[in-house]
C-alpha cells in the first residue's frame, strides 16, 4: 500500500514530515498481508540477515543473528521525558522533553537513507474493541515489520478503523544506521552504537521515539513502549490498569472456568504458567496472554482483562518439549527465531532443549560450535534472552475466548517472583489495598554477585519497575483507587502472592513447579469459590497443610516448610521495606501502603509474643 491509500490527514502529514526528514528512498505502507511477509524476509534474506530455516523442521520460519551489543531492551538508554521531573518518579531515567527531542532530531536527521520506510498501523487489542488503542509505528527495519506482524494486529482493518480522524500513538523507530549509495547491510545486523541508542517516551504527548536498537521491547514499540509505558499513562488518566501480566483460564473437572492473571519479573516463568498443563486429573489451564493485560471494569462491576498482543515473543533457552509443549508447538512454524543456534540441516538448535546438539552447530554469533559437555565453561550457543516470535493462534492451548473485544472477568490476580527463603508458596491478601501492598513489595533475590548496595532482594513492584510511565508512587495510588472504585469489594479479583522457587538450607528445590503449580492454582480458585480449606495468618489466608494436593516428591515436611510463616524472615524483610524499599518513592508512597506495613509488623510480633498478652511487647 502507499501513502494515497491513507485517508487520514494527521496520518499522511506525520509520514510526510518524517519521510522528509529520514530520507528514506521509499516509503511503504503494510497492509498486512501475507504476501507481503514474504517479500519483506525475502528482502531480509537478500541482505544476509535472516536465514530461511529448513521448511521441514520449521515450515516458513526463519533466523536472525543481531549485533552483540544489540540483545535485549537497554534500561539505562530508556527515558521517561515527562514535562516534570517529579512526573517521570525515582525508577525511571528523565531528560526535558525539549532537549531530548533536540537530541534526537539530531540522530534522525537522513537517518534511513538507503532504506525503505515501513508505515506500520497496528492495534493492541482486537480491532475495533473499545479497549483497544492504535498506535502507528514507522521503522526503517525488515525485520520489525515482520515481527510487528506477528504480534500485533497491523494493516487494512486496523487502517479502516482509524478513519479520517481517529486518534493513534504515533512510534517512531529507526535502526540508526543509514546506507551509502549502492551499501547493503551484507549480512550484519544493523543497529548503532549503544552511547547512540534512545528508547524515549514523551507520555504527555503520547509519543514514542526509538532510535539504534532493532530488537526486542527497543524496537517493537507496540509491547512494552505502548502496551506498559504509554499505556499506564493511559490507563492513570482513563481510570483501567495496563499490566505485565499473563492471562490463563482456569477451568475445573465441573467445567466451570475462572480466569486468571499473574504478574512476575522477567525470567520467572510467566510463558510456562500461562500455558501450563496441569498434573492434576480433570484441570485444565488456557492461554489468553503470557505477557501483557489490560485490566477496567466491565459494566457488572467486575474486572475484566483483555489480552492485547496477537503472538509472544518468547525466552527460548529452557524451553523444551518437557518444560512447555505448548511453546514448543507454537514455535514450530511461521516463527522468527532470534539468536538461537543453527544446526547443518537449518533446523535450530538452544541450550536446555531437551536433547544433545546434533552435530556441529553456528552459534549466534554466527561461529562454528560443538557441544562439550565435558566444559562447564562452554558459551552457550544460543543468547540466554534468544527470543521465539510466534503467532498466538499456534499455541494448542489458546483459549477460545482470547481475542474477546470485552476481555474477560478476572478471579484472581498473583503476584510472583524468585525467593528461596522466607516467601511461602502461597499466601492471599485480605483486600484489595493488602494486595496492593503485596504487589508493591515483589522482589527477586540475587546473588552475592551481583549483590546491590543494602538489601538482597531486587525488588520490582508488580513486576512493573521498568515499565511504570510515570512515578512509581502515584501508581501505587493509583492501583488504590481501582480498587476503591469498585461498585462492590466483593466483585473484585483476589489478590495472591505464590512463590515457586522455594529451597532447602541445602539448597534444593522445595517445589517441583511447571505442571505442579496447577495445585496451587486449584487453590486459589476453590478460595474463588468459598470453598477452600483456609487459615489466617499475620501475613494473610494460607492453605491448611492438607488443602494442597501433594505432588510426588514432595513429604508432607515439606509442605509444612512450604507454607511455614517464617516470623523471623518476615521481621527482616519488613525491615528491609521499611528501610531499602518504600523510601525510595518519598512522600508519593501512599500512607495506606505505609500502614499494611506496620500492621503486618504488628500482627508478625503478636505472634512471636508468647506471653498470651498479644502485644508483642514481650519481645521474644
Ligand atoms: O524485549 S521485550 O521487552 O520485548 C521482552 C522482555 O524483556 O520481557
Ligand atoms: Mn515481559
Amino acid at each position: 500500500m502507499t501513502v494515497n491509500d491513507i485517508k487520514h490527514p494527521g496520518l499522511v502529514a506525520w509520514i510526510n514530515e518524517i519521510k522528509d526528514y529520514c530520507t528514506p528512498d521509499s516509503v511503504y505502507v503494510l497492509d498486512g498481508s501475507a504476501e507481503e511477509y514474504d517479500r519483506l524476509m525475502q528482502k531480509a534474506v537478500k541482505a544476509g540477515i535472516a536465514i530461511p530455516l529448513n521448511p521441514e523442521k520449521k515450515p516458513h520460519s526463519f533466523l536472525f543473528r543481531s549485533d552483540p551489543s544489540d540483545v535485549a531492551r537497554v534500561e539505562k538508554r530508556t527515558f521517561i521525558a515527562s514535562e516534570k521531573q517529579e512526573d517521570a518518579g525515582p525508577t525511571n531515567n528523565w531528560v526535558d522533553p525539549a532537549e531530548l527531542k533536540k537530541t534526537l532530531m539530531g540522530l534522525y536527521k537522513g537517518c534511513m537513507k538507503g532504506r525503505t520506510m515501513y508505515v506500520i498501523v497496528f492495534s493492541m487489542g482486537p480491532v475495533g474493541s473499545e479497549f483497544s488503542k492504535i498506535g502507528v509505528e514507522i521503522t526503517d527495519s525488515e525485520y520489525v515489520s515482520c515481527n510487528m506482524d506477528i504480534m500485533t494486529r497491523v494493516g487494512k482493518a486496523v487502517i479502516e478503523e482509524l478513519g479520517t480522524n481517529g486518534f493513534f500513538i504515533h512510534c517512531l523507530h529507526s535502526v540508526g544506521k543509514p546506507l551509502a549509495e549502492g551499501e547493503n547491510d551484507n549480512g550484519m545486523w544493523p543497529c548503532a552504537p549503544i552511547e547512540k541508542k534512545y528508547i524515549a517516551h514523551f507520555p504527555e504527548t503520547r509519543e514514542i521515539w526509538s532510535f539504534g536498537s532493532g530488537y526486542g521491547g527497543n524496537a517493537l514499540l507496540g509491547k512494552k513502549c505502548l502496551a506498559l509505558r504509554i499505556a499506564t499513562v493511559m490507563a492513570r488518566d482513563e481510570g483501567w490498569l495496563a499490566e505485565h501480566m499473563l492471562i490463563l483460564k482456569l477451568t475445573n473437572p465441573e467445567g466451570k472456568s475462572r480466569y486468571v492473571t499473574a504478574a512476575f519479573p522477567s525470567a520467572c516463568g510467566k510463558t510456562n504458567l500461562a500455558m501450563l498443563i496441569p498434573t492434576i486429573p480433570g484441570w485444565q489451564v488456557h492461554t489468553l496472554s503470557d505477557d501483557i493485560a489490560w485490566l477496567r471494569y466491565g459494566k457488572d462491576g467486575r474486572l475484566y482483562a483483555m489480552s492485547v498482543e496477537a503472538g509472544f515473543f518468547g525466552v527460548v533457552p529452557g524451553t523444551s518439549m518437557h518444560s512447555n509443549p505448548n511453546a514448543m508447538i507454537a514455535a514450530q512454524k511461521n516463527t522468527i527465531y532470534t539468536n538461537v543456534a543453527l544446526t547443518e540441516d537449518k533446523d535450530v538448535w538452544w541450550e536446555g532443549i531437551g536433547y544433545d546438539a546434533p552435530g556441529k552447530l553456528i552459534d549466534w554469533q554466527g561461529n562454528e560450535w560443538v557441544q562439550d559437555k565435558t566444559n562447564k565453561d562452554q558459551k552457550p550457543s544460543s543468547h540466554p534472552n534468544s527470543r521465539f516470535t510466534a503467532p498466538a493462534n499456534q499455541c494448542p492451548c489458546i483459549s477460545d475466548d482470547w481475542e474477546d473485544p470485552h476481555g474477560v472477568p478476572v478471579s484472581a490476580i498473583l503476584f510472583g517472583g524468585r525467593r528461596p527463603s522466607t516467601i511461602p508458596l502461597v499466601h492471599g491478601a485480605r483486600t484489595w489495598t493488602h494486595g496492593t501492598f503485596l504487589g508493591s513489595i515483589v522482589g527477586s533475590e540475587i546473588t552475592a554477585a551481583a549483590l546491590d548496595a543494602g538489601s538482597g532482594i531486587r525488588r520490582d513492584p508488580m513486576a512493573m519497575k521498568p515499565f511504570i510511565g510515570y512515578n512509581a508512587g502515584d501508581y501505587f495510588k493509583h492501583w488504590l483507587n481501582v480498587g476503591k472504585a469498585a461498585k462492590d469489594q466483593s466483585l473484585l479479583p483476589r489478590i495472591f502472592y505464590v512463590n515457586w522457587f522455594r529451597k532447602t538450607a541445602e539448597g534444593k528445590w522445595l517445589w517441583p513447579g511447571y505442571g505442579d503449580n496447577s495445585r496451587v492454582l486449584k487453590w486459589i480458585f476453590e478460595v474463588c469459590d468459598g470453598t477452600a480449606q483456609t487459615v489466617d495468618t499475620p501475613i494473610g489466608i494460607m492453605p491448611t497443610l492438607d488443602a494442597i494436593d501433594r505432588p510426588e516428591g514432595v513429604t508432607e515436611e515439606d509442605m509444612k516448610e512450604l507454607l511455614n510463616v517464617d516470623i523471623d524472615g518476615w521481621l527482616r524483610e519488613v525491615e528491609d521495606i521499611r528501610k531499602n524499599h518504600y523510601p525510595i518513592f518519598g512522600d508519593k508512597l501512599p500512607k495506606e501502603l505505609w500502614a499494611q506495613l506496620d500492621s503486618l509488623e504488628a500482627d508478625l510480633k503478636a505472634a512471636k509474643c508468647d506471653c498470651g498478652c498479644g502485644c508483642g511487647c514481650c519481645g521474644k
